[in-house]
Order: structure tokens, then C-alpha cells, then sequence
């Protein structure tokens, strides 16, 4: 039978951190600088002066205390803000490959399988550093696979949206052994001289083995019971920065190239939202929110996530039953339901209920209902 089972997973943490004061002290040093610099146009009302940023408006309004980053270096010095990356040669292995690397060989440990038990590759995120060769072919390569690779991107729903593929390959029969990695490295697009988003991003890879039930199976698995995903264009979550750059002359350190987006609308529209695809999930497979175990959701806001577990439960979750890891990961786009289930699942009992859920930019949403076997 080809029913898809979650049988390993995995996780790669960057070695560096950037606590909110470290970030705000860097922020409000460019910040007093600009104004300075600026201190005449602003006077005369052609430039808006920068505003102060502030560590416990972050922690309170969004829940992140920290974050992880690929590369510190720069982000904090005033006359940079943004990382210092070298650039590699063609014959050099990407960072995107890299990181996906590491997350997929601590899935594949984890599901004691080896590169020659996997048939298919998805790198699925919210950027790729190139059109092509795709990175998941780059990432099959250098890991010894047979068979296809491909790269995805739908932001924030890019993890689950990716485990859809999969989960429909092994159903279909075209692959038995399907890895999916989300190998997130947003600090590159991140604005830190916006005071409104400086905050909320983090970098990280997660990977994913799906594989079919007749495979042998992990210590820890979960049969895929069913998949669920949703999406209504909005223009509240943008990054605008694409190939067409080069010939419409934009300035990639625009705000508007970076990722910008209204926060509060997002807030307001994406919760209601949310609690109803899970509400609707559920119900397509006869069950409630209280008999679920879990809920490994999206990592974007603290307060997101009260809201969402509110309108589903009648009161807030426990971190038990909705564990939080944005305070020290912060928002890591498609990656972060997928770090709560790598962190938070091993004491799942079989036959335990536990859905995970992503919503963001697109908006997308979409969620998986597993059951631990
Ligand atoms: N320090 C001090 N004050 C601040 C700061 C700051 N850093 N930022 C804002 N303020 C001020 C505001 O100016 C405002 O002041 P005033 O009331 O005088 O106008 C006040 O604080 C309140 O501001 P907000 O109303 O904006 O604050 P909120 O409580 O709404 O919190 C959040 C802001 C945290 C941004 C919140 O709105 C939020 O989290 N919204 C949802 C965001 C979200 O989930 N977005 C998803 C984006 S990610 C995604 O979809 C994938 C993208 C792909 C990855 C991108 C990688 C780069």
C-alpha cells in the first residue's frame, strides 16, 4: 500500500546568534547616523526621520527574543547592515546546497536510511540564490541520489506545500522515498534599517523523509493521513527583487525590493483564516480540535499563535500542546512548523493526532494531519 509515512527528519541551526539588543543597538546606531546625515532634509520635511527601535516592543509584540543567522558578520555594523557573503565560484558548492545538506543528512540518520533508498529531491523555500541548476539537483548530487530533483517556492508554505508533493508522489506510486528540505536563509533579503521588520527573520534548514508504509520504518513515524492547502493573492507580504532587476534599473537595497510587508493586515486577515483551514481540515477527516495531541504551527508571531489556538481550542494552548520555538529561532518562513515537529515529537504516543501548519505571504496556507504510528 502507498501510504505516506513521515520517517525522518532533520535540522541544521546556523553556530551564530543575534539577540534583540545586539540588533536594536545596531539598528538605533544606523538609525541616529541617517538622521544626522539627513538632518536638513528632514528639517525641511523632504526626508522621514528614522525611527528608534526598541527591544522589548520586539519581544513583547512578536514573541522573538533571538535569532540564528549563516553569516553575522556585517548585520551589525552600522555602515553595512546586511551579512558579508563571499561570493563562490561555479565550481564551489552553493550555501542553499550546503545547509540543505546538512538538514538532509540528519534526516536521513534519523530515519536510518542512506542516499541509495532515496528516489526524489524537493528543495522547497522562500528564495532560491539562483534560477538554475536548481539547488535541489545540486543537493541530489552531492548526496549520491538517483532519480529527479526539483526546487519550489510559495514563502512561508513552502515546507508544507513541498511535503504535498511528496505525499502525493508516494501515492501515485513515481517515488517511494521522497526528501523535502527547506533550507531557509533569509538574513540576505532582510531590511535591518527598517525598523518594522528588522526583527523577524532568521535563518535555518529543515529536512524531511517521506517515504511509502512498506518501507522500514523509523523509531518515530507518522502516517500522513491527509494534506490540505489553501491560497487568495495578497499584496500585504512582498519581496519584489527578481531577474527583471537588471533591466528595470531597481535598486536592490530598496525597500521595496527587500521583504516588506503591512504587518497588521497580515496580523488581522492570516489568523481567521488559519483557524478555519485547520477547523475545515479536521472535519473533512471526522475529528475536532480536542482530539488532536499537537500542533506544530507556523513560527511567525507569539501572538499569531495565541490567536489561532484561542479560536480552535476556546482558550490558549500550552507549549505542550502548541509548542513555540520563534523566540529563539524567530520567523524562519517554511521552516518554522517544521522545527517545532523536529524539536517537539518524540512523545507522541501511537495513534496520537497532531497537525502541521503553515500560513504567510501568497497568503498561502496549508497543513498535513498526521498520525504517529
Ligand atoms: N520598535 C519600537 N516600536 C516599533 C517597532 C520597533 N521595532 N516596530 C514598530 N513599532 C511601533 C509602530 O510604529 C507602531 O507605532 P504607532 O502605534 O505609533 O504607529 C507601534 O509600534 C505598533 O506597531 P504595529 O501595529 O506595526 O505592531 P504590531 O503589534 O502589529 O506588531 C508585527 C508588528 C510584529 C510585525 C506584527 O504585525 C506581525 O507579526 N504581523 C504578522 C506578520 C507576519 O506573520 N508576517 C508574515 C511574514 S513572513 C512570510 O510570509 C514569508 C516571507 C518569506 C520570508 C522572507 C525572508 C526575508
Amino acid at each position: 500500500m502507498n501510504q505516506p509515512i513521515i520517517t525522518g527528519m532533520g535540522l541544521w541551526t546556523p553556530e551564530h546568534t543575534i539577540t534583540n539588543e545586539e540588533l536594536v543597538t545596531a539598528y538605533n546606531g544606523w538609525a541616529e547616523q541617517f538622521n544626522n546625515q539627513h538632518a536638513s532634509e528632514i528639517e525641511q520635511g523632504l526626508v522621514s526621520a528614522a525611527p528608534f527601535s526598541n527591544a522589548e516592543f520586539i519581544e513583547k509584540a512578536s514573541g522573538i527574543k533571538s535569532r540564528f543567522a549563516y553569516c553575522k558578520e556585517g548585520i551589525l555594523d552600522i555602515n553595512r547592515m546586511r551579512p558579508l557573503i563571499n561570493e563562490r565560484s561555479d565550481e564551489e558548492i552553493s550555501i542553499q546546497a550546503e545547509i540543505s545538506i546538512a538538514a538532509a543528512k540528519a534526516a536521513l540518520q534519523s530515519a536510518n536510511k542512506e542516499a541509495k533508498d532515496i528516489d526524489a529531491v524537493i528543495v522547497a523555500c522562500s528564495y532560491t540564490q539562483r534560477a538554475y541548476p536548481a539547488i535541489a539537483i545540486e543537493v541530489q548530487h552531492h548526496l549520491g541520489i538517483t532519480g529527479f530533483a526539483f526546487d519550489m517556492l510559495v514563502a512561508c508554505s513552502s515546507g508544507t506545500f513541498g511535503l504535498h508533493r511528496a505525499y502525493e508522489m508516494i501515492k501515485a506510486g513515481t517515488a517511494k522515498s521522497v526528501l523535502v528540505i527547506n533550507p531557509e536563509h533569509t538574513s540576505p533579503q532582510v531590511n535591518y534599517c527598517d525598523r518594522d521588520s528588522h526583527f523577524i527573520f532568521g535563518d535555518v534548514a529543515t529536512a524531511t523523509l517521506i517515504e511509502s508504509s512498506e518501507q522500514n520504518r523509523a523509531q518515530h513515524s507518522y502516517e500522513i493521513i491527509s494534506t490540505k492547502a489553501a491560497t487568495l493573492f495578497s499584496n500585504n507580504i512582498r519581496s519584489n527583487f527578481g531577474y527583471l532587476a537588471r533591466v528595470n534599473d531597481t535598486d536592490p537595497f530598496s525597500s521595496d525590493a527587500l521583504f516588506h510587508q503591512n504587518g497588521k493586515k497580515v496580523f488581522k486577515e492570516v489568523c481567521p483564516m488559519a483557524a478555519q483551514h485547520i477547523t475545515e481540515h479536521l472535519k473533512e477527516n471526522q475529528l475536532q480540535p480536542s482530539d488532536l495531541r499537537r500542533w506544530w504551527l507556523h513560527q511567525a508571531n507569539i501572538n499569531m499563535n495565541h490567536l489561532i489556538s484561542k479560536r480552535l481550542l476556546g482558550r490558549e494552548a500550552t507549549q505542550d500542546e502548541a509548542p513555540i520555538v520563534l523566540d529563539r529561532y524567530a520567523n524562519t518562513a517554511s521552516a518554522g512548523s517544521l522545527i517545532a515537529f523536529n524539536l517537539h515529537h518524540e512523545d507522541l504516543q501511537q495513534g496520537d493526532y497532531g497537525v502541521i501548519c503553515s500560513f504567510g505571504a501568497g497568503y498561502s496556507i496549508g497543513s498535513l494531519l498526521l498520525k504517529k504510528c
